[in-house]
């Protein structure tokens, strides 16, 4: 085979296994040594928070504005569609107004749209990603939505083709 006819198999095979398996249903990263995995399966929020729990990581927890960029920067890849609302793992569970890392860390950084959080309605303690004009950044909103989310570990993990070549193009001035 000449070198476009391999270059087409190629590709043709690749678009194929990609029909047969579907479109991924994570993206697998790592950043500074902990993996980000971004799950496109929508969950409530405790069904999110359970899955992370039992692949042992957790949603989520950003606490500078460098993990900021990098997870945007994650979310904003992930999907050729719209941006989707994403979970994270900050709430008020506890005490209304008093936010909380699920990881317990420091909860000094703070990304959130103007005017958020706002409880509104019967109440609203959890925190998604969405994106408003250009910005993507949190809104408190109530945990009975079902969105995407992004699990982090502790660990650096395997990552896949689709965040190697993420990681390669997109995701290079975060590191
Ligand atoms: C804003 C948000 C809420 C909700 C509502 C539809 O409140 O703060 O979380 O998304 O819009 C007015
Ligand atoms: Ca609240
Ligand atoms: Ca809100």
């Amino acid at each position: 085979m000449n070198k476009k006819t391999t270059l087409i198999v190629g590709v043709s095979f690749f678009l194929g296994a990609m029909v047969i398996g579907g479109s991924p249903s994570a993206i697998k990263i790592n950043y500074k040594g902990h993996g980000y995995e971004y799950v496109t399966k929508p969950k409530l929020w405790k069904d999110a928070k359970k899955d992370a729990e039992e692949r042992n990581g957790y949603l989520v927890c950003i606490t500078t504005a460098d993990e900021n960029e990098f997870v945007v920067q994650l979310i904003n890849n992930a999907t050729d569609k719209e941006v989707p609302r994403t979970w994270i793992g900050l709430n008020d569970d506890k005490v209304e107004g008093d936010w909380k890392w699920i990881s317990g860390e420091l909860t000094s950084f703070t990304n959130w749209f103007h005017g958020e959080p706002n409880n509104s309605g019967s109440g609203e303690n959890k925190v998604i990603y969405e994106k408003r004009d250009n910005e993507i950044k949190w809104n408190d909103v109530s945990g009975d939505g079902r969105y995407y989310y992004v699990i982090e570990y502790n660990f650096e993990i395997d990552t896949d083709t689709n965040a190697a070549g993420m990681s390669k193009t997109n995701l290079r001035s975060t590191r």
